[in-house]
């Protein structure tokens, strides 16, 4: 039976099919210095500030669970006009084996800005799939560009040429993901292309709240759960695709998060 939220997304996405625009724009306004983002849907009565990007990116295996609302920081590092920082500190983790993950914290500036405006401006679609026989909604919004296609803020293409200066390799078309609130996931998967290759990049900017990222092996073992922050990068390199899955799960209350990511492979 289709929970309250599906039934509601259902409703507001209409007899759309898969991939067509489904929701409801959110509306933004600003209070103070802090941006505020309103969803229109179940939790759109709940105004929520975006989380700051200040704290390094944590392993929080201890909190998981219940560290679920972040205390609210504004930061003029966070709002503002998006910048690539001039100077960030990148930091990798090794994974069993050849995968690892690189982290940036802070590296674009005026991110949980650029979140409201994202937010307001794509044209979100309603991702559908099949699951135990019947044709669900995806747990959050989507809007992949193809790399002909005008994208909705100019900085996605700095990002873009700044990635490709730092790794030396050509990023591809870039791929938007909304979650609107702490209801709104991705379960544990691989890429669906980059599965089955040994020497990928796929690299990944923080909008917005702040939410745990699991990674853990294929083979099963101890897992990795970081916790990049509004403006932080998080870049999985390697064979972090074909050993390793990682998903963003649902938390009990958080405000929204867009993810910005760019997919490279050998
Ligand atoms: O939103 C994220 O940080 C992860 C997105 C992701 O894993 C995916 O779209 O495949």
């Amino acid at each position: 039976m289709a929970s309250a939220r599906s039934r509601s997304l259902s409703r507001s996405a209409g007899s759309h099919g898969p991939d067509t625009p489904g929701a409801a724009p959110p509306s933004i306004g600003h209070h103070g210095a802090a941006p505020v983002i309103r969803v229109a849907r179940r939790s759109a009565t709940r105004a929520r500030r975006t989380t700051a990007g200040l704290l390094d990116t944590l392993d929080i295996e201890r909190m998981f669970g219940y560290c679920v609302s972040m205390p609210l920081q504004c930061s003029l590092l966070t709002s503002g006009d998006p910048a690539v920082s001039i100077n960030p500190t990148f930091s990798r983790i090794r994974l069993d084996g050849t995968p690892w993950v690189d982290v940036a914290p802070g590296w674009l500036r005026g991110a949980d800005d650029l979140c409201g405006t994202l937010a307001s401006e794509v044209p979100w679609r309603q991702g559908r799939r099949w699951m135990y026989e019947r044709m669900v909604d995806d747990p959050r919004l989507s809007r992949w560009y193809k790399a002909t296609e005008p994208l909705p803020h100019p900085i996605l293409a700095t990002i873009c040429s700044s990635l490709c200066a730092h790794y030396q390799v050509p990023f591809g078309s870039v791929g938007l993901n909304f979650y609107r609130d702490g209801d709104d996931s991705v379960a544990f998967h691989r890429d669906r292309e980059l599965r089955r290759l040994g020497n990928t990049l796929i690299a990944i900017v923080t909008l917005g709240a702040r939410r745990p990222f699991r990674l853990r092996p294929r083979g099963g073992g101890a897992g990795r759960t970081l916790l990049p922050a509004s403006g932080d990068l998080l870049v999985m390199g390697g064979r972090c695709q074909a050993d390793w899955e990682h998903a963003v799960p649902k938390v009990a209350s958080c405000g929204p998060r867009i993810s910005a990511s760019w997919r490279w492979a050998a």
